[in-house]
């Protein structure tokens, strides 16, 4: 039985589609997790949105325990959560930190991510697309001879 992928997603992107677009576009959450559902080719994904850091933990301690990988976009809690970054250090597979951004090209507040200390791979810059490609990602990272 293959493990689900979690994709989980921080604050503020339960308003992508209308939040500020000409940096994060005009595709809507529920469109980017209809592109991962897609890319995990209908396999077993998990696809959450908090605005609470305690649920994104909560989320990640599930993972823990049935998960077969994290994509994760913590966004603002990426630059300030030590909480999200100890229970990412839990997880026995594969993390890919994802940011519709290249937060390394943004505003200096942006450019260091507690989570990218444990982070399998880092996507950043790719826009929305950039969620189904960490959802391959993941499924080749998952695979037993990767
Ligand atoms: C999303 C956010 O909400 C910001 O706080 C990050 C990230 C960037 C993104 O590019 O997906 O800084």
């Amino acid at each position: 039985m293959t493990k689900p992928i979690y994709v989980l997603n921080g604050p503020n992107l339960n308003r992508l589609g209308t939040r500020e677009p000409h940096l994060y576009g005009s595709t809507t959450l529920a469109e980017v997790e209809a592109m991962c559902r897609e890319a995990a080719g209908h396999g077993p994904l998990e696809f959450r949105q908090s605005n609470r850091e305690y649920e994104l933990i909560d989320w990640i301690h599930e993972a823990i325990d049935a998960g077969g990988a994290i994509v994760i976009n913590p966004a603002a809690f990426t630059f300030t959560s030590m909480a999200i970054l100890d229970a990412l250090k839990m997880f026995p597979g594969p993390i890919i930190e994802l940011h519709i951004t290249n937060i390394h090209r943004r505003e200096p507040i942006y450019h260091r991510s507690y989570v990218s200390l444990v982070a399998t791979a880092v996507i950043a810059g790719l826009g929305p697309r950039g969620y189904a490609v960490a959802v391959a990602a993941a499924i080749d990272l998952m695979a037993p001879s990767s």
